[in-house]
């Protein structure tokens, strides 16, 4: 009973096309930040906050925002992810009745659209949980692996080999900091825009082992600015991975419609909505 209405607040699209509107507000007015924008670290809290997610168990997911908490806020795999949180607070104190959990995913689809990439169709109906919820360290993807570990973490949540290549294209976003997770620097040349640029350089560009005193990560060999996580370089190394990321890399509409769905199947993974309806928001201009 917001509002001091009698009636409890029932919010409609308009009502989340206005938290879409303050979120794209924030990150255009926002960009004395890291490559000049918040959009990546906000695609990043939304995918933590949804990879958790375990089919066998039904635990996990968006559903929840549990990362709100610790033990899961300390988890090394959520390292910095404590700015994306704090960026979106004055936008929950603008729409109290909206729950964290949708708040970041919705923070998530509004990002890879503001950024350019196409529309995430989105559903409104998490629920925020206490501190129990928390589920266990371990089950977000460690990028110093290969492609096993990818496909036995992503099939947890229920994902193919095509669905995990398109998500991964995210990469095309932002960068690794030393500070979080040890690993340092971009994927591509123009981190603030959603495009295929990172399935391109995969296959384009030679990849050589940097030498330095991080962990093992890859550069390239043209410029010596760009990045690879072992993780990313499994993805051309495997051979059924390979063949999407050689289609992404010639296909951009192809990664844009093949992105769009899968992530939106990531923000709704073990989430009980009670409606069907999703909505497709409209980018800022
Ligand atoms: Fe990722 N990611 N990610 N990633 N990620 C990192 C940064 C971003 C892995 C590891 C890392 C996805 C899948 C994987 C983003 C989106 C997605 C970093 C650097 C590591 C390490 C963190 C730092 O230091 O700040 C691994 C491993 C996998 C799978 O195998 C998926 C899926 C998505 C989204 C759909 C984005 C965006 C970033 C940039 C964040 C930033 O702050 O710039």
């Amino acid at each position: 009973y917001l509002n001091g209405e009698s009636k409890p607040f029932v919010p409609t699209q308009a009502d989340y096309q206005k938290v879409y509107d303050e979120i794209a507000r924030k990150l255009a007015d926002e960009t004395d930040y890291d490559d000049g924008s918040y959009g990546p670290v906000l695609v990043r809290l939304a995918w933590h906050a949804s990879g958790t997610y375990d089919k066998a168990t039904g635990t996990g997911g968006s559903n929840g925002a549990t990362m709100r908490f610790a033990p899961e806020s300390d988890h090394g795999a959520n390292a910095g992810l404590k700015i994306a949180r704090d960026f979106l607070e004055p936008v929950k104190a603008k729409f109290p009745w909206i729950t964290y959990s949708d708040l970041w995913t919705l923070a998530g689809a509004a990002s890879i659209q503001e950024l350019g990439g196409p529309v995430i169709p989105w559903r409104p109906g998490r629920e925020d949980k206490d501190v129990a919820a928390c589920t266990p360290d371990g089950r977000l993807p460690d990028a110093a692996k290969d492609q096993r570990h990818i496909r036995d973490v992503f099939s947890r949540m229920g994902f193919d080999d095509r669905e995990m290549v398109a998500l991964i294209g995210a990469h095309a976003l932002g960068r690794a900091h030393t500070d979080r997770s040890g690993f340092d620097g971009p994927w591509d040349f123009s981190p603030t825009v959603f495009s295929n640029e990172f399935f391109r350089l995969l296959v384009e560009e030679k990849w050589n082992n940097r030498k330095w005193n991080g962990p093992a990560q890859f550069t390239d060999k043209s410029t010596s600015t760009l990045m690879m996580l072992p993780t990313d370089i499994a993805l051309i190394k495997d051979k059924n991975f390979k063949s999407h990321v050689e289609r992404y890399a010639k296909d951009n509409d192809a990664f844009f419609k093949e992105f769009s769905d899968v992530f939106v199947k990531l923000l709704e993974l073990g989430v009980p909505f009670k409606s069907e309806e999703r909505y497709s928001f409209k980018t800022s201009e």
